[in-house]
């Protein structure tokens, strides 16, 4: 016969016993050896039948407060149990609210790809329309409607990268070296244009400029393979050597910023232009100060090359120039060496971004 003793040892035993059980699953075990089916509480109160009425009262309230004193200390484990797990997993969700955010990274445009559009928008501003083509040329576009003769130098394997193809006239192609062949395109693909302005006894105007990515065998700290060109083009009635000059003084002076600079024309050669010039620019003051620089080349579009874009010479006549974009933005960012424009390295580009 247990005593009331033995029943407070019991409670004792249990709840120690709950202590120690981890998992819920464990701690269920636990319970069964108390409140299951052939738990101590159960057996016990099995055991009530052999007594008589006056001590099944006694004994029977004894019991059942014990019951529920281990249903107590089994519930509050199961809550400590079930707390811990949720801190558990709050542990191992924790957002740490105060970090910086992680940005995304930003790109920013190539220093070439600045100048270029900075280009556009200058000529653009002087009415320029803006046009694109095809960098793999035939020769006939990249060489001979520009007066290059068949033997001319540049025409050779060691100045320009020819591809194993030619179109149905037998023309090789090549990668163009320039990209005065848009100009040719241009001019032939508004004839229709310049014809109905013609019939209507108007002399209609050509004013483009073509600026975009060229080829030449070379590579060295001021020559890449590829590199940025970008050609101007305006024809028309009357246009003349003075409105080249005016054209390229006032781009000059927008896309540097600078109302002091002056140009220097200097007598050149190109098959294409006669007369032709060397453009130089000068800062009167800056980091760029005192030397007369290079930036393009320039003429008369020769009466040639006129009637190759469809054109009658007597009738249109104008200027043309050709400029570096790499030099240009070189001068312009000020960077010394053309190589860093396509070596990709990122600790340079970021300083343009
Ligand atoms: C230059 C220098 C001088 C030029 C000529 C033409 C065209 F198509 F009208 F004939 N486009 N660009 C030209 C003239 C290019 O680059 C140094």
């Amino acid at each position: 016969m247990t005593t009331t003793n033995d029943l407070s040892d019991m409670v004792r035993a249990a709840t120690a016993l709950f202590a120690q059980a981890e998992t819920p699953a464990a701690l269920e075990n636990a319970k069964a050896g108390y409140l299951g089916k052939t738990g101590r509480i159960t057996e016990l109160m099995k055991g009530l039948r052999a007594l008589d009425i006056e001590q099944k009262k006694t004994r029977g309230a004894a019991i059942n407060q014990a019951k529920q004193a281990i249903e107590r200390a089994l519930d509050a484990r199961r809550r400590a149990l079930a707390d811990a797990e949720l801190e558990r997993q709050l542990q191992a969700e924790a957002l740490d609210v105060t970090l910086p955010g992680r940005r995304r990274g930003s790109g920013g445009l190539h220093p070439v790809a600045r100048a270029w559009e900075r280009v556009e928008q200058v000529f653009r501003s002087m009415g320029f329309d803006v046009a694109d083509g095809p960098e793999v040329e035939n020769d006939w576009f990249n060489f001979t409607a520009l007066g290059n003769p068949p033997d001319h130098p540049a025409r050779s394997m060691q100045d320009t990268f020819y591809v194993d193809m030619q179109d149905e006239a037998g023309h090789p192609y090549c990668l163009r070296t320039h990209t005065s062949p848009m100009q040719i395109r241009y001019a032939t693909a508004h004839a229709k244009r310049h014809a109905a302005a013609l019939a209507r006894g108007e002399i209609p105007e050509i004013r483009v400029i073509a600026p975009g990515r060229t080829y030449r065998v070379d590579n060295d700290a001021t020559h890449s393979p590829m590199f940025h060109q970008v050609e101007g083009l305006w024809l028309g009635a009357d246009v003349s050597f003075a409105d080249l000059k005016a054209t390229y003084l006032n781009f000059c002076r927008a896309f540097f910023e600078n109302e002091e600079l002056i140009l220097r024309f200097r007598p050149s050669y190109f098959p294409f232009t006669e007369p032709s010039a060397e453009i130089d620019i000068r800062f009167p003051s800056g980091p760029l100060a005192g030397r007369w620089l290079e930036v393009s080349g320039a003429g008369q579009v020769h009466p040639q090359v006129v009637r190759n874009m469809g054109l009658d010479p007597e009738r249109f006549i104008g200027f043309a120039f050709g400029s570096g974009m790499d030099r240009l933005a070189m001068l312009r960012y000020g960077v010394s060496d053309l190589r860093l424009f396509f070596d990709g390295d990122i600790r340079f580009l970021k300083q343009f971004a």
